[in-house]
C-alpha cells in the first residue's frame, strides 16, 4: 500500500508511508500505517446505504454485483490520490471554493452519466468526488472546531451541495503555530497548535495554485510535507515541528492530529451516505438508480440485424484529415459481461476495446458475436477478435445469420450473473491432434455450473473415477449449440458431486474452453501494481501498461469467501503450469468477508499467460479459480506520466516514452487512440531503437467542448516490426469546459470567518 522508500526524517530512518489525504488504500497494516482508509470510508458508508435502501443486507454477501459496484467506487476514490499537485482535490491549502465547486460538478456529472446508462463511469465521478469530500474532514479544521464548541459530530452542512459557497480566509488570517518536538518519539505534538475556531486547512508543499505564503498559515504536515516555510534553525528544530494539522491517519509520524484521526473518518462516513444519498441517489429514477448501486444490473441481447440502433464506436486515428467511423459496433456493457457484436472494426479500435476491458479490469468474460453472413474469414495476422476474445476469457462466436434468437439464447447462458471462472483455456487442434485434455476440481461452494467451448466438434466430461460423465437431468434444454459454439447449463440440482473431473474435447481448429459457476468463493480484485503518484508517495496502483519480462513486481489480489488454504499460480493460456507464486501471501484479515493478498511475483514470463487460485475450501474440497483476463508480458517498455485531467476545449500534450528491451533492434509503429475523439496528433509513425535504446514522442489532444465528460481512457501502443508490441492505458478524467459556476444557485455563502457561529447555530439546531 504505502511506502517502499526509505525516507530518512530527523536522523531516523523510517520505512512508511502515505502521504496527503485519509490513507487511499487497503492493507492498513501493511507498513505499520493505520486508519480507516479511503477505501474502507466507502465501502463502509455504501454498506450502511444499501442496508437503508434495500434494507436486507444478508443480499450483500452473495452477489457480488454490488460488490463491484462498490470497488469501482472505492477504487475510483483511492486513485485520486495519484494527483497530489492540485489542491482543491484534497481541500489543502484553504482550497474550500474550488473544492466545493468540484463536489457540486461531480455530483451533476455523475447523474447525467447514470441517466445516460454509463453507469461504470458514473461510478468513477462518485468515487473521485468521495475522496474530496473526505479529505474535507482530515485537512480542514472543521473537526477541530467541532469539538472547541463541544457540538458532537456533524457533518459541515452544505459541503457538496450546490445552494452552498464556501469561502476560505483572508491570507493574512493566522491560524497556527508551531508544534511542539517531543524528542523521545519520532512526530511533535501538535495538540495545541491550532489557534481559531474558524475553517481552515493544511497546506501541501507542490501545489501551486495553494502555495503556502504565510508561517502562520497551518501545513497538512508528515515527512512528505515541504511546506513550512520557514527555517526553524538548529537549536529550535529540537524544540519545534512545523505546524501539522491532518488527521490521515492514527499513525504518528504521518499525522500531527493522529488523535482525531477516527473522530474525522466518522464524520466523513456519515458525509459520504448524506451526500451519495441526496446528491446522486435520490436524483435517479428508482431504476437506474438501483443499476448505478448494484442491486440490478442490465441483461443484453443482440438486436436483430435489420434493427438500427447500433452503436458508433468513434475512434479518432493518427491522421486527423482521415478521421473515420472506423466501428460499427453495438457494446452491450451489462455491468456484468460485455458482448460485442461487430462486423469490421479497425485493428486500433479492436486494441482500444480490449485495453478498455482489461481497464476496468473486468472479472467477467467478453462474449465476441459474430454473424458469419458472407463466410468471412479474418485475415490471418490481423490483430483478430479471436485474440479480445480469448484475451478476455470469452469466446469467439460464429453464427449464421438466421440463428439470431438462437444466439441470444446461449448468452442468456453466457452472462448469468456473479459467475466465478474455475478454467479458462484456448489452443489449436489439429486434424493430426485433434484431443485435448483438462483437469479441474468442482467444490461445494459452487451453486451452478456452465461449461462452454467454441471451435470444439465434441466435447465430454468424465467422472473422479474415471467413467464417462452423464446425467439424467443434464437432457436438451441444458445444452445449446449455436454456430460454433456449445454450452451446457447444469442446472442447480444436477451439479456434479465435489471432486476432481476431466474433460475432454475435440477440435481441428482454434478452440476456447470456460468453466464457471456461481460460488461465494471468487477472486474479487488480481492487480499487478506498481507505486503511484509522484515518487516516494503512497499506495500500489495497477499498472497501465504490460508487465516487462523478467521482472518481478508486486501483486495485490482480494479474495472473497471461505478456505483453509491457497496459493496463486501462473499458467499458460493452453494450462500448463509456469510457476507457483509461494511470495504472494494472505494478509492479515482486513475485513471478515474479504482476504487481501500481497507480494511479488515470480519472474514475469515471456508471452501471455493466466493467474490461477487454488486450494481448499472450508469443506475440505480442493477448489481452483482463474482470473479471466489474460495477462500479456511485453520487452518494449511505454511510459508515461500521469495524465489525471484534461480539460473540455483545451489542448494538453503527453510525453510518452519508449524503450526497447529487446536484444535485438526494431522499428516500432507507433499509435494512440481514444473514444473521445480528442487526439489531434502524434509526432511519431515510428520509431527505431537499438536493443536498450530509449526514445520519447508526443500526443496532442484537444477534447472537444461537447464531449461527454468523465472518466475515459487512451490507448497508446508500439508495435515492432520483428519483435512483438505493447500498448498502455492511460485513464484521464475530462473535465467540463472551464465556466465559473452559476452563482444563482447559491443561497447560502458561508465565510470561514463565521464558523464558530455557524457550530453555535447547528448546536441551537437552527438552520443556517
Ligand atoms: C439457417 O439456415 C441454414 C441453411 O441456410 C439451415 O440449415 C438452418 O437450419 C437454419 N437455422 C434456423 C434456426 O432456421
Ligand atoms: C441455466 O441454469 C439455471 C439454473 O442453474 C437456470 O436458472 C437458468 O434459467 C438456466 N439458463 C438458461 C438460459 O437456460
Ligand atoms: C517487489 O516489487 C516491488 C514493486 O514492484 C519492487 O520495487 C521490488 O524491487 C520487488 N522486490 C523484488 C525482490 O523483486
Ligand atoms: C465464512 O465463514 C464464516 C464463519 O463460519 C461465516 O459466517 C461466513 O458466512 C462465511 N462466508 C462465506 C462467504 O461463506
Ligand atoms: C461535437 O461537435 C462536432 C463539431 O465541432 C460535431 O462534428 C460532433 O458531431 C459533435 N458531437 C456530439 C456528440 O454532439
Ligand atoms: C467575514 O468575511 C466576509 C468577507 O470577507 C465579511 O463580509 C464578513 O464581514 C466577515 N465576518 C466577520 C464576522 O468578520
Ligand atoms: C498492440 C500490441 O502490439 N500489443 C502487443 C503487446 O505485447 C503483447 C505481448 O508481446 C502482444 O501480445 C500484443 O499484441
Ligand atoms: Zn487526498
Amino acid at each position: 500500500m504505502k511506502v517502499f522508500s526509505i525516507i530518512p526524517v530527523a536522523g531516523l530512518i523510517l520505512s512508511a508511508g502515505s502521504a496527503n489525504g485519509f490513507i487511499p488504500t487497503d492493507a492498513k497494516t501493511l507498513m505499520g500505517l493505520h486508519g480507516t482508509s479511503h477505501m474502507d470510508q466507502t465501502r463502509i458508508s455504501l454498506r450502511q446505504l444499501w442496508e437503508m435502501w434495500y434494507g436486507d443486507i444478508p443480499g450483500w454477501v452473495p452477489s457480488n454485483k454490488n460488490l463491484l459496484a462498490m470497488e469501482e467506487i472505492a477504487e475510483a476514490n483511492a486513485l485520486v490520490d495519484d494527483d497530489q499537485e492540485n489542491g482543491e482535490l484534497h481541500f489543502d491549502g484553504e482550497s474550500f471554493q474550488a473544492g466545493q465547486e468540484r463536489l457540486i460538478k461531480l455530483s451533476d456529472q455523475a447523474v447525467s452519466l447514470a441517466n445516460s446508462g454509463d453507469y461504470v463511469a458514473a461510478r468513477k465521478s462518485i468515487g473521485m468526488a468521495l475522496h474530496t469530500l473526505q479529505d474535507f474532514y482530515a485537512h480542514s479544521s472543521w473537526v477541530e472546531s467541532l469539538n472547541q464548541k463541544k457540538a458532537g459530530d456533524r457533518i459541515y452542512p452544505g459541503l457538496g451541495y450546490p445552494n452552498t459557497m464556501i469561502y476560505p480566509l483572508g491570507p493574512k488570517s493566522k491560524t497556527c503555530t508551531n508544534c511542539r518536538a517531543q524528542l523521545a518519539i519520532s512526530c511533535g505534538d501538535c495538540d495545541a497548535n491550532l489557534n481559531t475556531v474558524d475553517l481552515t486547512s493544511g497546506y501541501y508543499s507542490g501545489e501551486p495554485a495553494f502555495q503556502k505564503k504565510s508561517s502562520a498559515k497551518c501545513s497538512h504536515g508528515g515527512p512528505l510535507d515541504f511546506s513550512t516555510t520557514y527555517d526553524l534553525g538548529p537549536i529550535d528544530s529540537l524544540l519545534y515541528f512545523g505546524q501539522g494539522i491532518n488527521k490521515d491517519s492514527s499513525t504518528c509520524l504521518w499525522s500531527p492530529h493522529r488523535r482525531l484521526h477516527y473522530q474525522a473518518a466518522e464524520i466523513a462516513v456519515m458525509a459520504t451516505k448524506d451526500w451519495i444519498n441526496a446528491r446522486v441517489y435520490k436524483r435517479l429514477p428508482q431504476l437506474k438508480a438501483d443499476l448505478l448501486f448494484g442491486k440490478e444490473y442490465e441483461k443484453g441481447s443482440i438486436s436483430d440485424p435489420s434493427d438500427p440502433t447500433v452503436f458508433d464506436f468513434r475512434i479518432s486515428t493518427l491522421q486527423p484529415h482521415k478521421r473515420e467511423l472506423v466501428a460499427r459496433a453495438e457494446t452491450l456493457d451489462h455491468e456484468m459481461h460485455t458482448v460485442v457484436m461487430a462486423d469490421n472494426v479497425h485493428e486500433q479500435g479492436k486494441a482500444l476495446l480490449r485495453a478498455r476491458v482489461g481497464g476496468h479490469r473486468k472479472l467477467y468474460p467478453v462474449q465476441i458475436m459474430r454473424r458469419n453472413s458472407n463466410g468471412d474469414k479474418e485475415k490471418s495476422g490481423e490483430y483478430g477478435w479471436r485474440e479480445i476474445a480469448i484475451a478476455t476469457g470469452g469466446h469467439l462466436i460464429t453464427f449464421p445469420e438466421n440463428e439470431t434468437a438462437e444466439a441470444n439464447a446461449l448468452l442468456d447462458i453466457l452472462s448469468w450473473p456473479n459467475h466465478a471462472e474455475i478454467l479458462s483455456v484456448a489452443g489449436t487442434g489439429s486434424e493430426a491432434s485433434p484431443d485435448s485434455e483438462f483437469i479441474f476440481p468442482i467444490d461445494s461452494s459452487l451453486k451452478s455450473l456452465v461449461i462452454s467451448t467454441s471451435g470444439a466438434s465434441s466435447v465430454q466430461l468424465f467422472n473422479p473415477n474415471g467413467s464417462p460423465y452423464s446425467s439424467p437431468s443434464l437432457d436438451d434444454t441444458h445444452i445449446r449449440r449455436v454456430g460454433n459454439t456449445i454450452a451446457l447449463n447444469f442446472s442447480s440440482t444436477a451439479i456434479p458431486a465435489p471432486g476432481s473431473y476431466r474433460i475432454s474435447l475435440k477440435a481441428t481448429t482454434h478452440y476456447t474452453l470456460s468453466i464457471s459457476g456461481e460460488s461465494d468463493l471468487h477472486i474479487v480484485s488480481f492487480y499487478i501494481v506498481e507505486a503511484g503518484g509522484r515518487p516516494q508517495h503512497r499506495a500500489y496502483f495497477p499498472i497501465p501498461s504490460y508487465p516487462i519480462v523478467g521482472e518481478k513486481p508486486m501483486v495485490k489480489a482480494h479474495i472473497h469467501g471461505n478456505f483453509t488454504d491457497a496459493r496463486f499460480e501462473f499458467r499458460t493460456k493452453e494450462g500448463g503450469l509456469i510457476a507457483s507464486q509461494d511470495k504472494i501471501r494472505r494478509e492479515v484479515d482486513s475485513e471478515q468477508t474479504a482476504t487481501m493478498f500481497y507480494g511479488n511475483s515470480s519472474a514475469i514470463p515471456e508471452g501471455d499467460f493466466m493467474a490461477y487460485f487454488t486450494g481448499i475450501n472450508d469443506n475440505g474440497h480442493e477448489f481452483q479459480r482463474v482470473v479471466p483476463l489474460m495477462i500479456s508480458s511485453s520487452k518494449l517498455q511505454l511510459t508515461a506520466p500521469i495524465v489525471q485531467r484534461m480539460t473540455a476545449g483545451e489542448r494538453k500534450t503527453i510525453n510518452i516514452g519508449i524503450m526497447n528491451l529487446n536484444s535485438v533492434p526494431d522499428t516500432y509503429d507507433v499509435f494512440a487512440v481514444d473514444s473521445k475523439d480528442s487526439i489531434v496528433e502524434v509526432t511519431e509513425s515510428s520509431v527505431y531503437l537499438e536493443p536498450g535504446a530509449s526514445r520519447s514522442f508526443d500526443i496532442h489532444f484537444l477534447p472537444k467542448t461537447n464531449s461527454t465528460i468523465g472518466m475515459t481512457e487512451i490507448v497508446f501502443g508500439a508495435k515492432g516490426r520483428t519483435t512483438k508490441g505493447n500498448m498502455s492505458l492511460q485513464r484521464f478524467v475530462l473535465e467540463p469546459e472551464f465556466k465559473p459556476l452559476s452563482y444563482s444557485r447559491i443561497k447560502y455563502h458561508q465565510y470561514a470567518n463565521e464558523t464558530g457561529s455557524l457550530i453555535d447555530r447547528l448546536i441551537m439546531g437552527k438552520k443556517r
